[in-house]
């Protein structure tokens, strides 16, 4: 048994996140964690809301609320919605914590102690139509990098670079689009990023198991021109965590907050402090996570996450975690994944294209869409969501493929035999073989969920459906039934076990068809299969069982040509 830890990119708290949000982080996230408890780990899967900065701001001065109850009513909202998708979180916490403000506060401290924080007289652009600071998103103009005319002043979303508004060409204010824009002088902290790039490098070379996606866009960034630049971490916002040392002032600080990305990821360590005082624990039991002198040297840390996000966990964190010169623990792995496109172009949250997480679960319940995004989750490459791929993908693997199995194993059953496992014949050599394939595709299947292989996994587990309704195909139960009902006995018996095996593995994809299976199987064995051929045998002869109701229902060309029109233009 292992101890893992496990962390979701953070989701801003301003709106609802769409589905390929979801699918670069929390999905994933929620597929390992199930995965990593179902094999009898210990498990902490947290999750938070990343409440400051100024879009939050914005957003609750649109919805006309105090930016605290704002965060808290979206808070919940996120909670439910999560809750709607089955991810598991152990703890779904909130960046805007008392344990956030602590955190953040003593990391800033730990960091201007060691000589990794730079007080910098810098200008800062000022808005006269919009009446105050333009914080770095807020300003929009052309990326120096790559010629983006929508690139923001924190980073290009085209290329990923890390930017400074006055990197920009032609910059406006992305509040009213104003150009009266003026550079003002004001006092900042910066974090010395590049007095730790030799360490930062040495770490990311000591990761040769990343994915490619994931060192790739780190070393582009440590070694690109001025890739590591230091980062200002402070800003002119009434909305965050004060800026302090420690538990103390900061002579020049009065007024300005931490930026959102630098207490965005202490976040992390401050969600299972939240979730300890939530269970009642103490430090220590926290702490066993996250301080490698207090039992987490054997914890395995694992972060899912988007492209886009890469660079602050590769370096910033990491930067802020060395600097403090404390034994906190640093990520094991990092997963990371592409960008789900929508029909054709971009899922996007400012522009309101795609389909968001409440909207899905009005449509269709949790596991049609866990299936269909991680089964063509954007791990090598983007990948897109259209109505059609979406449709034949629940159809042919959901219905067609586990559905139809388990729906004509179990009726045949209680037609002929009754509604218990039937007594009787021994296992065919077709079922053998069966078994022997079955075998073989469990350990790779295993293999790959221990690898975060999402598709490949998703590849494996649809074969094993697959070569359950090819074996029934070819022993044709309902035709030996007549001739020799001992055969089809105990061909169905390898299938009525079969059903509970599905369940079991395709848990942490399934979970609620999981649970169904389950309960129309009247059993509570759900220990992961060492092998298949004692799998098999779980459910003995007279086990008594009911046929389930339609577990998956097929998407007709009406209902995909309805969501389709509905979701073609941009949400309001
Ligand atoms: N909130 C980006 C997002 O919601 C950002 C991630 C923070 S991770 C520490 O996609
Ligand atoms: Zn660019």
């Amino acid at each position: 048994m292992s101890r893992i830890l496990i962390t979701s990119a953070i989701p801003y708290i301003n709106g609802i996140k769409h589905l390929g949000n979801l699918v670069g982080s929390q999905l994933p996230a929620d597929l390992f964690a199930r995965y990593m408890r179902a094999r009898g780990n210990e498990v902490l899967f947290l999750c938070a809301t990343d409440e400051h900065g100024t879009p939050a701001e914005l957003a609750a001065a649109k919805a006309d609320m105090p930016v605290a109850e704002y965060c808290s009513q979206m808070h919940r909202v996120q909670a439910r919605i999560a809750a709607g998708f089955r991810l598991s979180f152990d703890h779904f916490g909130r960046s805007s914590s008392e344990q956030n403000h602590r955190l953040t506060q003593y990391f800033a401290g730990k960091l201007a102690e060691n000589g990794f924080i730079e007080e910098v007289s810098e200008k800062q652009v000022y808005s006269h139509a919009d009446g105050r600071f333009l914080p770095d998103r807020y300003i929009e103009g052309t990326c120096p990098n790559c010629g983006y005319d929508k690139a923001r002043g924190d980073q290009c979303e085209n290329c990923t670079k890390q930017l400074d508004p006055t990197d920009l060409i032609d910059p406006r204010s992305a509040i009213s689009g104003s150009t009266d824009l003026e550079v003002r002088e004001t006092k900042h902290l910066y974090l010395r990023q590049s007095a730790l790039k030799g360490d930062l490098d040495g770490w990311i070379d000591s990761k040769v198991d990343w994915p490619v996606l994931t060192t790739s866009i780190a070393k582009k960034w440590l070694h690109d021109g001025d890739g590591l630049r230091d980062r200002g971490i402070t800003r002119d916002l009434n909305w965050g965590i004060p800026v302090k040392k420690g538990e103390e002032e900061w002579p020049g600080m009065e007024g300005k907050v931490f930026y959102v990305w630098f207490d965005a990821p202490i976040e992390y360590i401050a969600c299972a402090a939240e979730w300890a005082e939530a269970q009642g624990l103490e430090e220590a039991d926290w702490w066993r996570w996250w301080r490698t002198d207090s039992g987490a040297e054997d914890v395995r840390y694992v972060q899912f996450m988007g492209k886009d996000n890469v660079p602050f966990h590769t370096l910033s964190f990491p930067a802020t975690i060395m600097g403090s010169q404390e034994p906190w623990k640093l990520v094991d792995y990092i997963k990371s994944f592409n960008y789900l496109n929508y029909d054709g172009g971009q899922f996007s949250t400012s522009q309101g294209r795609g389909v968001f997480m409440d909207q899905a679960l009005e449509i269709l319940p949790a596991d049609y869409w866990r299936w269909w995004l991680l089964s063509n989750a954007p791990e090598t490459s983007d990948s897109e969501f259209t109505w059609e791929k979406f449709q034949a993908g629940v159809n042919k693997d959901l219905a067609d493929v586990l559905g139809n199995f388990v729906s004509r194993v179990t009726k045949f059953c209680r037609s002929k035999f009754g509604e218990a496992v039937p007594a009787g014949g021994e296992m065919t050599p077709e079922g053998l073989k069966l078994v022997e394939e079955l075998d073989a595709r469990l350990k790779a299947y295993t293999a790959h969920m221990e690898a975060i292989e999402v598709r490949k996994a998703a590849a494996e587990l649809r074969a094993i459906w697959a070569a359950g309704n090819e074996f029934l195909q070819g022993a044709a139960p309902w035709t030996s039934f007549k001739t020799d009902p001992d055969r089809a006995a105990a061909d169905i018996r390898l299938a009525l076990n079969l059903i509970r095996v599905y369940a079991v593995i395709s848990a942490p994809f399934l979970p609620d068809a999981s649970a169904t299976l389950l309960e129309a199987m009247r059993t509570d064995a759900t220990d992961w299969p060492e092998d298949m051929a004692s799998a098999v045998q779980i459910l003995p002869a007279e086990h008594g069982f009911v046929v389930p109701d339609t577990l998956f229902a097929k998407i007709g060309d009406e209902d995909r040509a309805d969501w389709a029109e509905r979701f073609s233009g941009i949400r309001s």
